[in-house]
């Protein structure tokens, strides 16, 4: 396995529409193992291939709090069947958006069809915190980050930080 770079906003890569997978084969299966691995070392709770300048339509999740019983969710070709008309509010972080976060309103609750790492069509009816990670990571699938839903002035702001602080970690590197 192998650890891969996350993506930082601004990247027009992380605005692209990610594609739909066709086969789910070996090559697809190593990046998911690829993905789980970069995310928890991350650490993150969710992760979409995108993330890792992959534009195909698939996303890792784990939201167990437990070291030891990690329960990883592998979601290729997810799509949200059906929403909640009840919200809720959580604060939200994206590895793509390094110390940022904000309290972002959702549907509470989701329903998902998928496919899993084996090949199988599956459905979920999702709540709480797996329900807003879920929305979360189908947005980057589409090219929508979180900040998309602050007011124009919390985008701007948050934008110009991370522009700043590519912009070290390039003379840290350099
Ligand atoms: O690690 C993450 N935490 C998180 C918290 C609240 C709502 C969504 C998330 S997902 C985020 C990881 C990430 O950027 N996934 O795309
Ligand atoms: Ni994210």
């Amino acid at each position: 396995m192998s650890l891969k770079n996350i993506i930082i906003e601004p990247d027009p890569i992380l605005r692209k529409e990610s594609e739909h997978v066709e086969n789910i084969d070996d090559n697809i299966r190593k990046l998911l193992d690829n993905m789980l691995e970069t995310m928890y070392a991350a650490p993150g709770i969710g992760l979409a291939a995108v993330q890792v300048g992959i534009l195909k339509r698939v996303i890792v999740i784990d939201i167990s709090k437990n070291e030891e019983k990690k329960n990883p969710l592998f979601l290729i070709n997810p799509e949200i069947i059906s929403k909640s008309k009840k919200t809720s509010v959580y604060e939200e972080g994206c590895l793509s958006l390094p110390g940022h976060f904000a309290e972002i309103e959702r549907p509470a609750e989701c329903q998902i069809k998928f496919v899993d790492y084996n090949g199988k069509e599956k459905e979920l009816l999702a709540n709480g915190l797996l329900a807003t990670c879920i929305q979360h990571e189908v947005d980057h699938l589409n090219g929508v980050l979180f900040i998309d839903y602050l007011s124009k002035l919390k985008k701007d702001m948050i934008i110009k930080k991370l522009i700043k602080h590519k912009k070290e970690l390039n003379k840290v590197v350099l």
